[in-house]
């Protein structure tokens, strides 16, 4: 018979190759020294430190999985979702200023990018000299990117862009910005362009006062007319698939990181439960204490197991994106609920930012919303299940 591990049910540690482990543990190492101390006082001020990328460029954890070639690591999928779990069991902001980086700025230049793009910017942003933006949505397109108004309009030698994003994580501090916009030179397809800091009539406003993810910085992304040569079209593809390729891996991501402040909120819990006496026994003693918190460890080990198997399956390049939303939504969702459990089971302290329970519950409020709200999934699942889009 084997022993049985509260903090680790299933032996997810077992299922890692050495590397993966290795690398886990690196993350774990930087986000429990480096991360852990400053996250108190930086979503209290609001504040965003770029140094962050710089140290996490340092540990080979920005872009981890593209090819030593442009600065990777050459990480596998199963890696980079571990590492986003330790990181994200500190912030999920933190989590979203690797994963934007990663995902959604260095995955679309390798994957789509021309080999000038990729000796340009790769290096530079996986040491984290460089910060990078992904704009996607616009005020008026959301969950329907498909509707967005920023358009490339051909003109001599290159492009114009126009057109404002919003809600784009880190565009106040980019240097560099992957734009999608519709490109009248290629009937009107969605196509991505590559745009640098201090371009003219290129500028990003910061959208203050957020409630959730308070450590990384948001923005909008205002473009009047950016002129820019054809070297800034990404030129190896077209259409939707485009950002959609890069959210499959960002999403990924997300599905693991979620289970990281899951496992923060897990824990506290239960350390808090010993801890703390009422009716002359510890909280952990009763009854329902000790349901919330086998309902906690179920659903984290369950969460975990799926992520390992899409990311297997990643690995292997046989993933589809549902299976991406069904890791997504879940546990997303069952993040949430922890949160707001382990939150309740803290009682008064539980509201108070020194016990951090109620950062990774607002946190995650905007997690569920981006990168496809969560009843986007639900449609998408719906989808294919049904052969009917329900958007
Ligand atoms: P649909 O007709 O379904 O597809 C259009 C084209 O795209 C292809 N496609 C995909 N390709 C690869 N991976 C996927 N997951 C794909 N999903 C679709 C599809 O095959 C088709 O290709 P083609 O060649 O036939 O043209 O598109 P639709 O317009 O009906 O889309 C519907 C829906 C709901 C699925 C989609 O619009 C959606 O996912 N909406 C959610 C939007 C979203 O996720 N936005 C995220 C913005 S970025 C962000 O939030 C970053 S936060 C980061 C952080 O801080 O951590
Ligand atoms: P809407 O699309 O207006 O949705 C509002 C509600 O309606 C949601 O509950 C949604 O589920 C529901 N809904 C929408 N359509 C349907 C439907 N057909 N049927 C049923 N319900 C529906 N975007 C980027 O491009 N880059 C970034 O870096 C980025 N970072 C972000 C950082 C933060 C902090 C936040 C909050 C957002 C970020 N986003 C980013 C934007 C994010 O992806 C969008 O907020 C998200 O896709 C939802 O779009 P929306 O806010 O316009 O909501």
């Amino acid at each position: 018979m084997g022993k049985f591990d509260w903090a680790d049910p299933f032996l997810l540690d077992d299922q890692l190759s050495d590397d993966e482990r290795m690398i886990r543990d690196t993350a774990r190492a930087y986000a429990d020294d480096r991360l852990a101390p400053r996250i108190v006082e930086a979503f209290a001020h609001e504040h965003t430190d770029p140094e962050i990328f710089r140290e996490m460029g340092q540990l080979g954890l920005l872009g981890s999985t593209i090819p030593e070639a442009f600065g990777g690591v050459g990480a596998s999928y199963v890696a980079y979702g571990l590492i986003a779990r330790e990181v994200e069991r500190i912030d999920s902001g933190y989590r979203s200023m690797m994963s934007v980086q990663s995902s959604l700025v260095m995955y679309p230049i390798h994957a789509y990018g021309s080999d000038e793009q990729k000796h340009r910017y790769l290096p530079r942003l996986a040491s984290g000299e460089w910060i990078g933006c992904f704009g996607l949505t616009e005020p008026d397109a959301g969950s329907d990117p498909g509707g967005m108004r920023t358009t490339a309009k051909k003109v001599d030698g290159g492009y114009v862009l126009s057109g404002a994003k919003t809600w784009i994580s880190n565009s106040p501090i980019a240097d560099v910005f992957v734009i999608w916009a519709k490109s009248d030179a290629h009937g009107g397809a969605i196509r991505g362009f590559v745009l640098e800091k201090g371009m003219k009539g290129l500028s990003a406003p910061k959208i203050e006062n957020k409630l959730s993810l308070r450590a990384s910085i948001t923005g909008m992304v205002m473009m009047d007319e950016v002129a820019v040569g054809e070297e800034a079209l990404l030129p190896h593809v077209e259409g939707l698939k485009g950002p959609f390729g890069c959210l499959n891996r960002a999403r990924y991501g997300i599905s693991w990181g979620a289970m990281g402040a899951a496992e923060f909120c897990f824990h506290a819990a239960r350390q808090y439960g010993l801890d703390r006496k009422q009716f002359d026994r510890p909280l952990a003693a009763t009854q329902l204490f000790q349901k919330k918190l086998a309902d906690m460890e179920t659903e984290i080990a369950l969460g975990l197991q799926a992520s390992l198997r899409v990311g297997r399956l990643m690995d292997e390049g046989r993933f589809a994106p549902e299976m991406i939303s069904i890791v997504k939504r879940n546990n997303v969702g069952k993040a949430l609920d922890i949160a707001r459990a382990s939150r309740d089971m803290h009682g008064g302290n539980g509201i108070s930012g020194e016990y951090q329970v109620m950062r990774h519950l607002m946190n995650l409020e905007t997690v569920n919303t981006y990168e496809g709200a969560a009843d986007v999934h639900a449609l998408i699942l719906g989808r294919a299940i049904t052969g009917i889009a329900a958007f």
